[in-house]
């Protein structure tokens, strides 16, 4: 028989109310063990005074009691709205315990929720991204996973390729009958071709789901005293990184996280781009380099006045990139338009650049219509998906058995996405990463 758990599901400490959680086959007794007054009515909120077992009062609250299966875990649930204080909670504890509760592992509310078909995989991802979730577009992006955005696209492949894998099958089981396989070859490849493409399309769309949720990362690149510690500051509205006057100051990576556009982006200073004086220094550019390639968005930063900076700028960022002219305090006149004119001293052309920055941002990893795949175990799994199907289509004609080999492979790459296949170290990585209580 399965255990009873419970768990603080608020963060410790104190406040004005504190939730204790339980699920399992005991919880309406533990709960009825705390209680002298009737039991409450399922899904209502009740005031009840809770004692422990040698009849102490700790705490006069609302209690909930939901019945299985209609609760978050799909087993009986018990939620104890209490007021938020150490020696409440604590009295809740002894209650519990004595009473025969279990103090639940990390996740497991969650993983009984899943096991008990409440949720898949993809939606349980999704629940703790919502949680982690700081800014808009992560809220957006877990809600609709949690909500079953991802589930329904990976359940719906499946299904589609579970039929094609039907009609192979039928083709190995009878394949007497006469010129059977042209006509499987034919019914097959138009159905696995189009789940190719839909599979190419979701996984082409340069990481925006992953990026949602860890950060979009732009690096500061260009030569020293060029202003990219003083730009870096600016953005980040604080003084992050150290300035001064002496070329060479920034040596190693200063990072800054900031909200724009409702994403999280990750903004790195490095250090400027020359033939170093020293070791520590030499380390500080090869350091820029590697950043500036892994970053996401590249924003060169030259001194206005500076054409030699400007080339050598122009040789390093990509098509999609942003140069600034800075120091625009210092020239007379405009800067002829090669880049966006801004003074990291006075402020000047601040605004402009953010909004910019803020239109990449949101062009990159704003909505579209299917939904984005948001963690590197699924680019795993679909690009198995991927690769089993297109051997399939090259088998279809000649080795009917390979290509349904293939085929039953995608099928449980799709599965273990849902998790509908048991994957125990995947399950435990994924409920691992929830906090206790949920
Ligand atoms: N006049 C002026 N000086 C600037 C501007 N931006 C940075 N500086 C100065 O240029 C020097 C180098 O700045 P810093 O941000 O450390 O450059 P970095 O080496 O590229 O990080 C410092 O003395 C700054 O005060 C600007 O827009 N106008
Ligand atoms: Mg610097």
């Amino acid at each position: 028989m399965k255990t009873t758990i419970y768990a603080l599901s608020t963060p410790p400490g104190r406040s004005g109310i504190a939730v204790v959680r339980l699920s399992g086959p005991s919880a309406r007794d533990i709960l009825a063990a705390l209680l002298t007054e009737p039991y409450p009515v399922p899904r209502q909120a009740s005031l009840r005074s809770l004692h422990t077992a040698t009849g102490d009062v700790f705490d006069r609250a609302l209690v909930l009691w939901f019945p299985a299966p209609a609760s978050f875990t799909g087993e009986d649930c018990v939620e104890l709205h209490l007021h938020g204080g150490a020696a409440v909670i604590d009295g809740a504890i002894t209650a519990i315990e004595s009473a025969g509760g279990c103090l639940a592992q990390a996740g497991e509310f969650t993983r009984r929720a899943f096991e008990n078909d409440k949720l898949d995989l993809t939606e349980a991802e999704g629940l703790a991204d919502l949680i982690e979730a700081e800014t808009e577009g992560q809220r957006k992006q877990a809600l609709a996973q949690m909500s079953g955005s991802l589930k329904q696209l990976y359940e719906g492949w499946r299904e589609a390729l579970i039929s094609v894998l039907a009609s192979i099958e039928g083709e190995i089981d009878f394949p007497d009958e006469a010129d059977v396989p042209d006509a499987l070859a034919h019914r097959a490849y138009e159905p696995i071709s189009g789940l190719i493409f839909s599979i190419e399309l979701h996984l082409a769309d340069g990481r925006r789901g992953e990026r949602v949720r860890t950060g979009f990362s732009i690096a500061l690149i260009g030569a020293p005293n060029a202003g990219k510690s003083s730009l870096l500051n600016r953005l980040a509205g604080r003084d992050a990184a150290i300035v001064t006057d002496i070329p060479g100051t920034t040596r190693d990576i200063v990072e800054v996280r900031v909200t724009m556009a409702g994403f999280p982006v990750v903004i790195c200073d490095t250090a400027g781009l020359r033939e170093a004086v020293d070791a520590i220094e030499a380390e500080g550019v090869r350091r820029a380099l590697d950043r500036a390639e892994h970053a996401d968005l590249r924003i060169g930063v030259a001194d206005a006045r500076s054409q030699s900076e400007l080339l050598d700028l122009k040789g390093r960022l990509l098509d999609d990139d942003l140069l600034v002219l800075n120091k625009l305090d210092l020239v007379s006149g405009k800067t002829g338009g090669a880049g966006l004119g801004v003074s990291a001293k006075t402020g000047e052309g601040i605004d402009a650049l953010e909004r910019r920055i803020e239109a990449i941002v949101q062009e990159r990893l704003g909505a579209r219509e299917l939904p984005a795949l948001s963690r590197a175990r699924h680019r795993r799994a679909v690009e198995a998906a991927h690769s089993a199907l297109l051997r399939c289509r090259t088998r279809l004609a000649d080795a009917p058995e390979l290509a349904g080999e293939d085929a039953r492979l995608a099928v449980r790459a799709l599965e273990s996405l849902t998790g509908r296949v048991d994957v125990e170290d995947i399950l435990d990585r994924v409920f691992s990463q929830f906090c206790i209580g949920k």
